[in-house]
């Protein structure tokens, strides 16, 4: 990724989207953010760990199915669904120091990743996609994650069998490169059973931890206080890995 595109993103992020950033904010500031200890540190950790696989176009599953909540069942998301998701915000808060709040158009100004997996959940089927969207690294550098971070939880806007659905990834695994919140599969909208308008695609991981209808992402220094305190939905009840390997 070219740096003058990220800083331009940047300046778009902030220009457009986060109303707790002074006017006098300026490109100089942003760059240092970027450039940050945390950032230098994590991609070091980052750099060390191998890439899952990628594909070809010509390996695309035909399908892709759905899985779990297929839809968000609330009169605000079927509004959003109509209005093409112009009100849906996605927040970075917790242990950052410039909360965001951003539109789907900030997020689509930032610089995008492609990437072409393989989904593989639990309960024993796979696909292969073509997943867009912004690397989170790029959020969490702009929020300015805290020191004290160690973990980022994601919030999504869905209940699973009546429960909030949520799942978390270490400081490692947010700052790989092929983590993304993504807004587009197969070079077309996030369709609604796939998590629109935006999900996480977290891709040396198994299927669970990819949080669909992402409302938040939120850095803490403990999953104790999150959920059941096991760091994810599927983790609190049935005992799920939450370091969720392939
Ligand atoms: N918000 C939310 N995210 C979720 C789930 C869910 O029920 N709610 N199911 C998970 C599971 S078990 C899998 S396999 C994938 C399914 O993604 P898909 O619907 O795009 O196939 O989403 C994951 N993320
Ligand atoms: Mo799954």
């Amino acid at each position: 990724m070219k740096r003058r595109n990220v800083l331009a993103g940047m300046a778009a992020l902030f220009a457009g989207a986060c109303s707790k950033v002074s006017d006098s904010e300026t490109g100089k500031t942003l760059f240092d953010a970027a450039e940050g200890w945390h950032r230098k540190l994590h991609r070091a950790l980052a750099g060390k760990q191998g890439l899952a696989k990628e594909y070809t176009r010509a390996d695309l599953s035909p399908t892709f199915r759905g899985n779990g909540s297929q839809t968000v069942d609330t009169d605000f998301y079927r509004a959003q669904l109509e209005n093409g998701f112009a009100d849906w915000r996605l927040e970075v808060r917790g242990l950052v120091e410039t909360p965001l709040s951003l539109s789907m158009d900030n997020i689509r100004s930032l610089p995008q990743r492609n990437q072409i997996t393989r989904h593989d959940c639990v309960e024993g089927w796979s696909a292969i996609g073509e997943w867009t969207g912004v690397q989170l690294s790029v959020l969490l550098d702009a929020a300015k994650v805290m020191e004290e971070t160690k973990f980022i939880v994601f919030r999504c806007a869905d209940k699973y069998a009546g429960s909030d659905y949520y799942e978390s990834v270490d400081m490692v695994e947010a700052y790989h490169p092929q983590t993304i919140v993504a807004h587009m599969l197969n070079g077309e909208a996030l369709p609604e059973k796939n998590g629109a308008p935006l999900r996480m695609r977290i891709e040396r991981q198994l299927g669970y931890k990819h949080a669909k209808y992402l409302t938040a992402i939120e850095a803490v220094a403990s999953l104790d206080q999150v959920g059941g305190g096991k760091g994810g939905y599927w983790e609190d009840r049935i005992g799920y890995q939450w370091y969720a390997g392939i």
